[in-house]
């Protein structure tokens, strides 16, 4: 495990060096992951630290990311969702990965997404560690989103089936009219104030439903088109099912950089504090406005 003096120690140029290089190793493996993914579509024994049903393809794209990412100089610590604890590769930086978010949609052959937060710190970080944040999207094509520290603004690449990217929309930023929304958990678990909220969204001619069960996916339609993305408290599970480490901090941070916002239903994603590295939390992102709204119709439950 990277010690804090270790973690604490990467210059501000160090540290974007190293961020590139994550990021370059991100971009380069979502060719090799998407080649893999046909075979792997089964089951295997076992279940993830969440406790979720693990598929080949889960632990074939974690071990390559542990590879590719356990190798670049002043990455300290490599976590993954797949993983209960981080692996210690070095000294420096802690980085966070959901190899393959949504693997469930593999078999309907529907969208999923490799998630990655760049932490200046030990692990479990808090949102405010964050140096970069980025998705790659499985989708039509394979595109990679990126939040960075020292720029503010975000950025989408095409990735080829060489590896090689390149930028396809700059200072992309959250439409200010948004029309999408998309919302997890089944609706009997959901609150009486998220339902009501539900319903007012859903009573907006301007509003339409997109909800194909992967985050990744989801949360690419709302920085497209403007909404709101949310996997909710629920009256069976509280905390949600969302990961605060792998999922909620570098999903809110990304909404956040685009010029919308995050909650956990109360306040930022980036200023929930847990002190586990697989804790959970609600996680609701999107325009400004719409959370907004959804912090008021939750405030009497807190
Ligand atoms: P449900 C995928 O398993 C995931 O972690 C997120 O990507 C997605 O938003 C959510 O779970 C979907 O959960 O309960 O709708 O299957």
């Amino acid at each position: 495990m990277a010690t804090k003096e270790n973690s604490g120690s990467t210059d501000a140029e160090s540290t974007q060096k190293t961020v590139n290089a994550v990021l370059d190793a991100v971009a380069r493996t979502a060719p090799e992951v998407r080649r893999g993914l046909p075979g792997r579509r089964i089951a295997i024994e076992g279940k993830n630290p969440s406790g979720e049903e693990q598929k080949a393809a889960d632990v074939y794209t974690d071990e390559l990311l542990l590879e590719r990412i356990g190798s670049i100089s002043n990455v300290g610590v490599y976590a993954s969702e797949e993983r209960a604890s981080g692996v210690d590769v070095g000294s420096g930086l802690s980085v966070c990965v959901d190899p393959l978010d949504g693997s469930s949609n593999l078999e309907p052959n529907a969208a999923m997404g490799t998630i990655v937060a760049i932490y200046d710190d030990d692990l479990p970080a808090s949102g405010r560690d964050i140096v970069a944040a980025a998705y790659v999207l499985y989708g039509a094509t394979t595109t990679m989103i990126v939040a960075r520290s020292n720029k503010e603004t975000v950025t989408e690449y095409v990735i080829h089936e060489s590896g090689d990217y390149q930028v396809v929309r700059e200072e992309l930023t959250l439409p200010e009219n948004p029309s999408v929304y998309g919302f997890g958990g089944r609706v009997p678990h959901w609150v009486e104030e998220f339902e009501e909220y539900v319903s007012e969204v859903e009573s907006d001619p301007s509003m339409k439903l997109r909800y194909g069960g992967a985050m990744i996916g989801d949360v690419n339609q709302v920085l497209t088109y403007g909404g709101i993305f949310g996997y909710p408290t629920l009256t069976n599970a509280p905390e949600g099912k969302l990961r605060v480490q792998f999922e909620g901090y570098p999903v809110g941070y990304i909404l956040e950089k685009a010029g919308g916002a995050s909650s956990d239903g109360r306040k930022s994603l980036l200023d929930v504090e847990k002190d586990d590295l697989h804790a959970r939390t609600p996680v609701y992102v999107g325009n400004e406005g719409l959370i907004d709204d959804l912090e008021a119709a939750l405030a009497d439950r807190y």
